[in-house]
């Protein structure tokens, strides 16, 4: 057993790292100061519908993701010193479609090694509501417990940058696998965290009102960053120093 494990068990914590672990998501979880949200949203009201990397260029996106609420909850359920090294805006409005079956575990623990489904530990994405993420916006959707090996599900273990840029929407998921499908309300101000290699997707724009969502990618700290999918700008400590 982990010290992160040991530390949370019989708490109020080991609940949510329950079913973080075994079905590959929390609950959405608040942020305790809105008002960072509020910058961010300011900052960034016509955005594409993706932008990389927001961390890197904007000092409000660092401070929200210093939020105290949010780093007490990460450090309780994915472990200390984990290192950001990717995000991305999602923006939807009216019109937007889908983002098809995907999961993003890009990488192992370096740029040659194979992804693993058996290894839980190590990869962490967050996504936040910045706006309200629901069926009217462009609900996000998971498919439960596929952050490890599932019956009926062959995966692809090449890293991203081994496999064509076309593959990685997964377009040919078996009734099985797709039966697990859970749509996930993100309320404004709050984020869900997930294991990276849980499937997922968003549904079109649906007559809701702009949204904004931005995911952050979490690594324990031992890994190392394929050169292919990061600078080293990019990659800094969590939570970001200002
Ligand atoms: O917000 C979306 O539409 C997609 C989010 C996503 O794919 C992610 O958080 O990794
Ligand atoms: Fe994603």
């Amino acid at each position: 057993m982990s010290s992160t494990s040991e530390h949370l068990s019989g708490t109020h914590w080991g609940k949510e790292k329950n079913a973080l672990d075994q079905l590959g998501y929390t609950a959405p979880l608040p942020l305790s100061e809105p008002e960072r949200v509020a910058a961010v949203l300011a900052e960034n009201a016509d955005r594409a519908s993706y932008t990389r990397n927001p961390h890197s260029s904007s000092a409000t996106v660092r401070h929200m993701l210093s939020d105290p609420g949010l780093v007490k909850y990460v450090t309780a359920l994915c472990g200390p010193n984990l290192r950001l090294w990717r995000s991305a805006f999602f923006s939807k409005s009216e019109g937007s479609g889908e983002i098809g079956w995907h999961h993003d575990k890009h990488f192992f623990s370096n740029e040659a090694e194979d992804i693993r489904l058996d290894e839980i530990g190590s990869h962490y994405s967050v996504l936040f509501g910045l706006t309200q993420i629901d069926q009217t916006t462009g609900m996000l959707e998971v498919l439960t417990a596929t952050h490890q090996p599932m019956d009926g599900l062959e995966r692809d273990s090449r890293p991203y940058h081994k496999r064509p840029a076309n593959e990685h929407i997964l377009t040919d998921l078996p009734d099985t696998v797709l039966s697990n499908r859970r749509p996930i309300p993100i309320p404004a101000n709050s984020f869900l965290i997930f294991h990276s290699a849980l499937l997922h997707h968003s549904l079109p724009h649906n007559g809701g009102g702009d949204r904004l969502g931005l995911a952050i990618r979490l690594v324990a700290p031992d890994l190392v960053v394929p050169a292919e999918l990061a600078d080293a700008k990019d990659v800094m400590s969590f939570p970001p120093a200002p």
